[in-house]
């Protein structure tokens, strides 16, 4: 007969506490880069968002409430370790080194936004294919006998896919190098997590794949990069693990979505009030690692960040022939799409689809 638990870990308090048992060692440094990363996230974030209201970016997914769980997680990886990550990762991808200009190129509909950049995959959009990809980076690490490991991210919609399933057995057959990080922000568009799935938990799918699950607080930074320096020191020994890291998506799915129809304010506020960032301020503040002048110099050096990073962005999708969004899917075009191609170029000619941001979806 198979038993087992889930353990839940819990480093910095919603009351501001910290255990010291379970929080990592950090020094001050440290502590005010991962707290300017989450900031720099939350505001990019609201920026792309308006952006996408103005006309000027196409469908973006905002990561806002999830900054503790992606860059708690992201920076406990190595610099040319793999991230895999899904289609929402902003906070991830900042604190793994990319410039915001790289994710608006994305939303731009570029493909200088979707290269393997670093050690970075692109985002990806069909639900939890990328699991995949990061079971094979993970075994390739193992074959070469390699000390890195993969981690690849996931929401809790994509544990009900098979391929996410595939991915983490797999990597436990073959003693992939892979640490699959669910953000278990509690929907998947509109279905919540509560008609996701009948299990109890989303890590104790681990147990059905022979691997490690664990559940961590997804709003608490430092429980967050605790486990996940765990799961990759087990990973990097040929021990994939499974985190769950429970958080909620504070704005809406992408910009096509109105959440106001499928939740209610009182949830919304609810949630609120264990804001991630807020939480981990609260705390650097309590503990004089920030005061009120060192928090409005991050603040101003963000905000000057942003709009350099939006001014390149701009100009970058100045330089691009939109008729190169034909170009990519074929090594030989099909006809079809040539003839797509050309009318697509008269048009643009003739200045009717030039205004080409107004779609979403
Ligand atoms: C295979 C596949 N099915 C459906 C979709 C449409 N879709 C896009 S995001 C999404 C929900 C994903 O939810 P979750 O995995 O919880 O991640 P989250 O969006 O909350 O980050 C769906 C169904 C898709 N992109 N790919």
């Amino acid at each position: 007969m198979a038993e087992f638990s889930v353990e839940y870990v819990q480093a910095l308090g919603e009351d501001g506490a910290v255990d010291e048992d379970e929080a990592p060692e950090l020094d001050d440094e440290s502590l005010r880069e991962t707290y300017r990363l989450m900031k720099l996230s939350r505001r990019a974030d609201e920026r792309a968002v308006a952006l996408q209201r103005r006309g000027e970016l196409g469908t973006y997914a905002p990561g806002i409430g999830q900054e503790a769980a992606q860059v708690g997680s992201a920076l406990a990886l190595g610099e040319s370790e793999w991230m895999v990550p899904s289609f929402r990762e902003s906070a991830a991808y900042l604190a793994r080194g990319t410039p915001v200009h790289r994710l608006l190129w994305y939303a731009l509909g570029m493909e200088e936004g979707a290269e393997v950049a670093g050690s970075n995959f692109p985002p990806s959009i069909p639900v939890g294919s990328q699991s995949l990809h990061a079971a094979g980076l993970g075994w390739a690490q193992e074959m070469a006998e390699s000390d890195e490991a993969t981690i690849c991210y996931f929401g809790d919609g994509a544990t009900s896919e098979g391929d996410v399933y595939e991915a983490m057995n797999v990597a436990g057959v073959l003693d992939a190098h892979t640490v699959f990080f669910c953000q278990n922000n509690q929907y998947a568009i509109s279905t919540p997590r509560r008609i996701q799935t009948r299990t109890e938990t989303l890590a104790q799918k681990a147990v059905s794949a022979g691997i490690e699950g664990i559940q961590v607080d997804g709003n608490d930074v430092l429980g967050v990069r605790a486990v996940t320096q765990d799961a990759l020191a087990k990973a990097r020994e040929g021990d994939p693990v499974l985190i769950e890291a429970l958080t909620y998506r504070r704005s809406m799915h992408t910009t096509s979505d109105d959440p106001t129809v499928y939740r209610t304010e009182d949830e919304e506020e609810e949630w609120g009030t264990r804001d991630p960032i807020e939480r981990f301020e609260r705390h650097l503040l309590e503990t004089d690692v920030l005061d009120g002048e060192s928090i409005a110099a991050i603040e101003g050096e963000i905000e000057e960040t942003l709009a350099d990073e939006i001014d390149l962005a701009k100009a970058g999708r100045e330089e691009v022939d939109p008729a190169e969004m034909f170009d990519y899917v074929f090594a030989e075009m099909p006809p079809e799409l040539r003839r797509q191609k050309e009318e697509w170029k008269s048009e643009n000619e003739r200045g009717g689809k030039e205004e080409g941001f107004e779609r979403d979806e």
